[in-house]
């Protein structure tokens, strides 16, 4: 995903306050050690999740929960125009357990 530059702090803060229904949906989606960082040199967002459910945390914009979240984000995220991050899936070059 992709921040606007200049909001590292103003996201860090949102997600350090995530909603509790947001929270809890994502853990009743299968969706558990979520983890977001930021390259800071190009804003961009890489976010890793362990699924174990049907699909990924981005797979969730029917939930009226998941699209108030996306439009309270927006003012600072690049955005589809139905305010749903604009997101690279990425290509698993190597992983080792
Ligand atoms: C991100 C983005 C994702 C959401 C997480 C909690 O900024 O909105 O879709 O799953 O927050």
């Amino acid at each position: 995903m992709q921040l606007k530059p200049g909001f590292a702090e103003e996201y860090r803060k949102r997600h350090a306050a995530i909603w509790p229904e947001l929270q809890q949906l994502l853990k009743h989606s299968g969706i558990h050690d979520y983890t977001i960082f930021l390259d800071e040199a190009t804003h961009t967002l890489f976010a890793v999740q362990q699924q174990s459910g049907t699909g990924s945390s981005q797979d969730l914009g029917v939930n009226p929960i998941v699209q108030r979240w996306w439009a309270y984000m927006a003012d600072i995220m690049e955005t589809h125009p139905d305010n749903s991050p604009i997101s690279t899936p990425l290509t698993e070059m190597f992983h080792m357990e």
